[in-house]
């Protein structure tokens, strides 16, 4: 969709920090981050809602958001999805916010910059 902000990261056409990208997925940095690490994982597919994206479009999400955890080293985290602006959605374009929950001993281990 032409004035949707996350298809147009998706395309390139507004900058981002990429974290992976397939042909039906897409993730990247937040840029108001709840936490260092926070991130988001969208379908390609454009839809505002959960019920807008075909199922196929979906089967990524989880996995990537596993592997983007394991990347930034923490094992905590919270999955969230904001369903319509009732629910706090924002953003017009399905997105799942994976957002790490520091352990206060470790840290989110390596790999990670600094801040
Ligand atoms: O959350 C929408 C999220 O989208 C919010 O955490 C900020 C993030 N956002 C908005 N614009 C950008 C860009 N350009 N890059 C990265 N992150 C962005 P919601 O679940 O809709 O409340």
């Amino acid at each position: 969709m032409a004035a949707c902000i996350f298809c147009k990261i998706i395309k390139g056409e507004i900058p981002s920090m990429k974290l992976f990208e397939s042909e039906r997925t897409f993730a990247f940095l937040d840029i108001q981050p709840l936490s260092r690490g926070h991130s988001l994982i969208i379908p390609k597919h454009h839809g505002a809602k959960l019920h807008d994206i075909p199922d196929d479009q979906l089967h990524e999400i989880l996995p990537v958001a596993k592997k983007i955890a394991s990347a930034v080293g923490c094992e905590d985290y919270n999955i969230l999805q904001n369903n319509g602006r009732i629910a706090h959605q924002v953003v017009d374009h399905v997105h799942f916010h994976m957002i790490p929950k520091p352990n206060e001993k470790e840290g989110l281990g390596i790999g990670w910059p600094a801040e």
